[in-house]
């Protein structure tokens, strides 16, 4: 490892130099427990290794009265951060993965992809609504979310509900379902849900029937500068093939499509044996125009990995360790998938839901 910046060395009591290494987070609660879980994984395969934590706010963190699809910054969630990383005040940055635009700005690229939690949405419901689900709420309940993904598949699916913006973070989002009698039940991602220790209060698991789920959803990613080759090299143990291979499929497709956090677009990825299989949809807001379909290709992971050639995506992840003809194929498939969509018309129904969403 690399030990002549002096800022990343540290004396131990006995003299032997141990390298620190920065972990940047956003404030959050749900932000801080999944970086203390990647430096749990770290401290583990690296015990050598002094681990520290700077926590900042971001513009997302502090905009929490606008829905997200509004704000129009692709990158709410991460500046910050990024800001931090490229004045080497910070080293790792952990986050959700969709969180992370598709194309990453020069110098910083995704050094891993962990194995993916759960990554449907989840119901939760009002207290008093125990026992009912999204079919049998009564008439006219009101769903709070402000995704406009979740918004357009189940209002399509339950036009018997309406749905309405919720805002802030986790906490709040709870806060704001429980303590007052604005929302019957909200939407969110049963990954941040399990990591937050609220299971328990995950009434109902949307399958792919009912809603499919954003790109990158329930996987942690973890950003470096694209050339720091020692932290990347360390990080890239974190990789999870499969979540690898899924996730790129998926921001392949997205970014073929030209698509942000702010456009209605879901997937549905599996493995099965060396088959990659990519569902991906578009949808208008209120879900009535939809365009999907489902792709697969074949993704041998035991092919040589080629170091000399690091595959650095298109969609910003590089993964030295992973099969570079296994990445390409996931690649592929999103933009292949990608483009058969394209050829169907995705691009209009896109545009006239941006447009829609910006005039509201
Ligand atoms: C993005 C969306 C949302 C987050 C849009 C979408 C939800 C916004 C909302 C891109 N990021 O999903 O269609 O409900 O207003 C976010 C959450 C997590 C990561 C919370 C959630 C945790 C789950 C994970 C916000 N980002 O979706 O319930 O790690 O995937």
């Amino acid at each position: 490892m690399d030990m002549s910046g002096n800022d990343t060395i540290s004396k131990e009591g006995n003299g032997k130099a141990s390298r620190v290494i920065r972990m940047g987070t956003r404030k959050s609660q749900l932000a801080r427990i999944q970086t203390d879980s990647v430096a749990g994984t770290l401290k583990q395969l690296y015990p050598d290794v002094h681990l520290e934590i700077v926590a900042m706010s971001t513009i997302g963190d502090k905009i929490l009265d606008t829905a997200l699809s509004k704000i129009g910054e692709k990158s709410l969630f991460t500046k910050e951060l990024e800001n931090a990383l490229e004045r080497n005040e910070v080293d790792i940055v952990v986050h959700s993965l969709k969180d992370l635009p598709t194309s990453l700005p020069p110098g910083f690229t995704i050094g891993a992809i962990l194995e993916r939690e759960n990554p449907h949405d989840a119901v939760v419901l009002h207290p008093k609504n125990a026992g009912l689900t999204l079919d049998s709420l009564p008439e006219k309940s009101v769903i709070g979310t402000s995704s406009l993904r979740r918004a357009a598949q189940l209002k399509k699916r339950f036009p018997q509900l309406e749905f309405e913006n919720i805002r802030g973070n986790l906490n709040t989002r709870l806060k704001k379902l429980d303590e007052k009698d604005d929302y019957a039940a909200i939407i969110l991602a049963a990954a941040g849900l399990k990591r937050m220790g609220w299971e328990s209060r995950i009434s109902q698991v949307l399958g792919p029937e009912d809603c499919m789920y954003a790109v990158g959803q329930g996987a942690l990613a973890v950003e470096v500068r694209a050339q720091d080759k020692d932290i990347l090299e360390m990080v890239s143990v974190l990789h999870h093939p499969h979540t690898v291979l899924r996730c790129i499929s998926e921001r392949a497709f997205l970014k073929q499509l030209e698509g942000g956090c702010s456009v209605p677009v879901a997937v549905h990825t599996e493995v099965k044996g060396s088959m990659l299989y990519l569902t991906g949809a578009v949808y208008s807001l209120d879900g009535a125009d939809c365009l999907k379909d489902t792709m697969q290709t074949c993704v041998e992971l035991d092919n040589k990995v080629n170091k000399s050639a690091p595959h650095s995506a298109n969609v910003g992840v590089t993964a030295c360790n992973i099969s570079s003809s296994a990445l390409e194929a996931a690649e592929k498939l999103g933009l292949d998938l990608a483009n058969v969509l394209l050829n169907k018309g995705a691009k209009d129904i896109l545009t006239t839901a941006r447009k829609l969403n910006d005039a509201r």
